[in-house]
């Protein structure tokens, strides 16, 4: 997953981070013998098509190390990981080292761009110094390693039992006592605590890969990946985020009623009206679809939530696994039981892959590769520790695409999958193309891909598909429908902001590392309005319970995806020739629309993303203008249900750790 190209998700980790390792080499590994020399009188145009050959040669390997070492999280596979990152490093290293020869002379328009993505390959720059780089590449996999192994264990009385994440994501989810999902939540954020140290030295590490690279830090490497330069970046985030700011307020202000409804004015709220960090239905509090029970406008008016339906086709998977084994008599009973219910799981996760597929197919996409469904990682293996955040994987360039993810089923990672497949999507639309180009226009646009399918994911489409029963049109039904998308896409824009601004500071030194907890917690105050309901101190490290931390895959790219997804959409339901209110359309099977969207996936990152905007859109700039229009009756209704109540919060209050 190194490329950006290649990565959907998970490529930018590449470049960034690995599988875990506990202990370092006796002896460092000698270093690769480096690419040869470029012979002398090699044009620009000549070495960057020697450059992206040598990519496909030394991609794929890899890929290959690091889907081992996410998909079997030991020792051994983290080791493997981290040298073949190590060796990646240093062919990158000589390519850039290369690369300078060419600075200030003529070249074409392409072979410039391609120098400059080159130089931006990698959010994790490593330092030119060899025993640097293995340091940087141990500690990006232990880091990672330890968030996948991630347990939470309790030895109370004879038995240990342990949660991993997914438990107890599951408590905060469905579990509405109070005490009960702070233990999870608290739980979950010890996994962090021994990532400090790591964290800090990474830092460290790739802030002289940077500067070496002649940026200032690492943030300012991540934010010069956008066509422009990178101060534009925070400003033109800032400008977005002011757009939807009113919104999320009259959202927030919406769930505090809800919350104090719930468990009191005293538990629902902490003081300055922010919001409890554990009672939002998720770990990280950037999706609040899981409160739908609390938040639901009209509870009686329609059923939206599609999990009880994709429950039942569970139960169905596994009756037929049942009724097709019948015959088998190998094994005892109970090895018979259990090997019919994780069959039946895998072909639940199978069929809700397949639902997603269909959605690209009835657009004119092709259909995934056969070795797709033999190679992914579709549910949690028992046998061993995985990374379970979702990921998309572009192994070789050439057709070996693959998602790693825990399937259960849930309309969360039901959508996710949609998500997952608009990567490997854009993957192979561009395929075609050198590699240095193929990636996102830019790591928004990735991002927003799947997620545009999502918003064309209407009631409607949910009928048709047999996941919620068709229901009249009514303005309550349709806020509804809005507030279910809201709580998933307008919850998510301040968290999307706030952690790489936590980052952007830690990078340039504004953020010391004695207040890692403490700026992280402000900032959380300051985007998205909550804060913990006990004191979280130095002694935590609270980021690192957020994958992208230990993962190093930068963030801001979820921001801009939230806002570009709505671009996307109503250019893709204008092209569609829909006609009404925008967030009742469903581009489902228009072929017109998914001509204009292959188009754009298929220019990958060959030319600036103004320009790939403008040619699916109409419009050069990123504008959450279509985002508004999208939530305008819900916005408006918020507002009359917050009318006389006081909205907003106030940061810099401590918390309350009696509260508890
Ligand atoms: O990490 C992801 C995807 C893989 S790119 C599952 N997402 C962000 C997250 O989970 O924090 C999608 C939404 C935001
Ligand atoms: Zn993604």
């Amino acid at each position: 997953m190194l490329r950006p190209a290649l990565l959907a998700v998970a490529m930018l980790t590449v470049l960034g981070g690995l599988a875990a390792c506990q202990r370092k080499a006796p002896t460092p590994a000698p270093a690769p013998p480096p690419t040869p020399a470029a012979s002398t009188g090699e044009t620009a145009d000549q070495f960057i098509a020697r450059v992206n050959q040598e990519v496909r040669q030394h991609y794929p390997e890899l890929n290959s190390a690091q889907w081992l070492s996410n998909t079997d999280i030991n020792s051994d596979s983290e080791l493997i990981a981290a040298k073949a990152n190590e060796r990646w490093l240093a062919h990158l290293a000589v390519w850039l080292a290369e690369a300078k020869r060419f600075e200030g002379q003529p070249m074409a328009p392409q072979t410039a761009r391609a120098l400059k993505l080159l130089t931006l390959w990698t959010a994790m720059p490593a330092p030119q110094d060899p025993k640097q780089r293995e340091e940087l590449t141990q500690i990006a996999s232990r880091m990672e390693g330890m968030y996948g192994a991630g347990r939470v264990c309790n030895s109370e009385g004879r038995h240990k039992t342990c949660r991993d994440i997914g438990q107890l994501g599951d408590v905060l989810a469905k579990n509405r006592d109070y005490d009960a999902q702070l233990q999870a939540w608290t739980g979950w954020h010890s996994i962090s605590i021994p990532m400090r140290k790591d964290y800090t030295r990474f830092v460290t590490l790739v802030n002289i890969g940077a500067r070496q690279l002649g940026y200032a830090d690492t943030g300012e490497l991540w934010r010069a990946g956008y066509d422009m330069p990178p101060p534009e970046l925070a400003k033109q985030s800032d400008r977005l985020w002011n757009q939807v700011k009113p919104l999320y307020e009259q959202l927030h202000c919406y769930a505090r009623g809800k919350l104090d409804a719930q468990y009191g004015k005293d538990k629902g709220e902490l003081p300055g009206g922010l919001l409890p960090a554990h009672l939002l239905g998720n770990l990280w509090q950037q999706d609040w679809s899981n409160l739908w029970d609390l938040l639901a406008p009209y509870p009686a008016a329609v059923n939206l939530d599609i999990s009880g339906t994709l429950q039942q086709r569970a139960q169905a998977e596994l009756l037929y696994a049942q009724v097709r084994k019948q015959d088998d008599t190998i094994g005892t009973a109970a090895a018979r039981a259990f090997n019919i219910e994780r069959a039946a799981q895998l072909a639940s996760a199978k069929l809700m892959t397949r639902d997603a597929e269909s959605f690209y197919v009835s657009l004119g996409f092709p259909k995934l590769p056969g070795s797709y469904w033999q190679k992914s990682q579709f549910i949690r293996p028992l046998d061993r520790d995985v990374m379970c955040h979702a990921s998309a994987w572009d192994m070789n360039m050439q057709g070996d695409l693959r998602t790693k993810m825990c399937i259960t089923p849930s309309e969360e990672d039901y959508t996710t999958i949609y998500h997952e497949l608009g990567h490997l999507y854009y993957d192979m639309a561009y395929n075609p193309l050198p590699p240095l180009f193929q990636n996102g226009a830019q790591d928004g646009f990735h991002e927003a891909i799947g997620d545009t399918i999502v918003l064309a994911m209407t009631p409607h489409y949910l009928a048709s598909v047999g996941l919620l029963q068709e229901a009249p049109q009514n303005s309550q039904s349709q806020i509804n429908a809005q507030m279910r998308m809201a709580l998933s896409k307008v919850a998510f824009l301040p968290f999307g902001l706030m952690i790489d601004r936590w980052r952007w500071g830690v990078f340039d030194g504004s953020i010391k590392p004695a207040d890692y907890n403490k700026a992280w917690w402000a900032l959380k105050a300051q985007y998205q309005g909550v804060a913990p309901v006990t004191a979280r101190g130095e002694d935590y490290f609270d980021a690192g319970a957020k994958y992208h931390v230990p993962a190093n895959t930068p963030y801001t790219r979820y921001f801009l995806a939230n806002i570009l997804q709505f671009q996307f959409y109503k250019a893709l339901c204008d092209a569609s020739g829909y006609k009404g209110r925008l967030s009742e359309c469903s581009f489902y099977g228009s072929k017109a629309a998914g001509d204009k969207y292959w188009a754009m996936l298929r220019k990958g990152n060959s030319q600036p993303w103004q320009q790939t905007l403008q040619e699916l859109t109409g419009s050069d700039h990123m504008d959450a203008a279509p985002l508004l229009e999208y939530f305008a009756p819900l916005h408006t209704w918020l507002k009359q249900q917050n009318a006389g109540l006081q909205c907003g919060w106030i940061t810099g209050s401590t918390p309350n750790p009696d509260r508890n």
